[in-house]
């Protein structure tokens, strides 16, 4: 599919995924929401993509939100539709099978802030700021961004962020666990790419099934979660790719997943 808001390039299997629209900051429509929706669905059925960096055009912005223009025009049934397809976008990015980093460059407010959290983790630059501005809008974030948060840094920082809806340094936002990694500008975009090629050369079952034992277990008790562990590992001795890992172990070579 030909993309008006967002450029894709692929090198080695990472596909860096851009979102393109400076002159809003690269915020959110209803047109880049439909255009993530469909190249993250093409990007989890391409095999020859292993993982995605998510990023944003320009140094100002990685997302500066929902776009408020639009959102402010919606009527009930359009806002309906604009929050499935974004909830949509999100569970995508948490199911599909590869690694998304997000390397956030600027900007990640609002809506932004809950598309970098739906990723597996967050890189950023130095200069770059998040906050969650909604309630200065006098609505919540609708994107799974109160979860997310919660379950990321504890109900009490997330409480702080969006009930002030303050904006806050990268500095705080690695020190509050937001963020996995800070990088200058210009290193941001390397680094990601870097961790995303070295996650590649690792069997593609195993992270896959590793991202759905976190993901899926953060939603169950500990003791279900070990059983649900414990299934995938056992799951994993019917691959070729166990089978390859350990053998080019022992042999004393690199291993050449084939992701079977
Ligand atoms: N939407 C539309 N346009 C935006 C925008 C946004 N979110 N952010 C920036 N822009 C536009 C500005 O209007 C301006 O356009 P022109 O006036 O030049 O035409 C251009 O981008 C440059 O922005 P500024 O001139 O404002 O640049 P500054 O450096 O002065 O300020 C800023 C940067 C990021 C602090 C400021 O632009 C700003 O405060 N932006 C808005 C941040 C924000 O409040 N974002 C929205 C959060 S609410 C839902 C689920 C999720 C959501 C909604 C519904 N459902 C489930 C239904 C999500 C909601 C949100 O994200």
């Amino acid at each position: 599919m030909e993309f008006k808001n967002l450029l894709l390039e692929t090198n080695d299997g990472i596909t860096t995924l851009t979102i393109n629209r400076r002159e809003a900051l690269n915020s959110l429509n209803s047109s880049v929401i439909a255009e993530l929706e469909c190249a993250f669905y093409e990007l989890d059925l391409d095999e020859t993509v292993k993982g995605v960096v998510l990023t944003g055009a320009g140094e100002k912005a990685f997302v500066a939100g929902a776009d408020i223009k639009e959102m402010s025009e919606l009527s009930s049934f359009e806002a309906q539709d604009f929050a499935r397809r974004g909830q949509r976008v999100m569970l995508l990015i948490n199911r599909m099978h590869k690694p998304v980093i997000a390397a956030v460059n600027g900007y990640a407010l609002g809506g932004g802030l809950e598309l970098a959290l739906a990723c597996d983790f967050i890189y950023a630059s130095e200069k770059a700021k998040f906050g969650f501005p909604e309630v200065g809008l006098g609505v919540i974030p609708g994107f799974g961004g109160t979860q997310n948060l919660a379950r990321l840094i504890g109900p009490n920082r997330a409480k702080e962020l969006v009930f002030s809806g303050r904006i806050i340094t990268a500095a705080k936002a690695h020190a509050w666990g937001i963020v996995n990694e800070l990088f200058s500008p210009e290193e941001l975009l390397p680094k990601a790419l870097e961790t995303a090629r070295e996650i590649a050369a690792k069997g593609p079952l195993g992270v896959a099934y590793a991202k759905d034992a976190i993901a899926s277990g953060l939603n169950m008790t500990k003791e279900d979660g070990f059983r649900y562990e414990a299934s995938l590992f056992g799951v994993l001795f019917a691959t070729g790719d166990q089978r390859e890992g350990m053998g080019a172990f022992l042999e004393k070579r690199s291993a050449e997943f084939k992701g079977k």
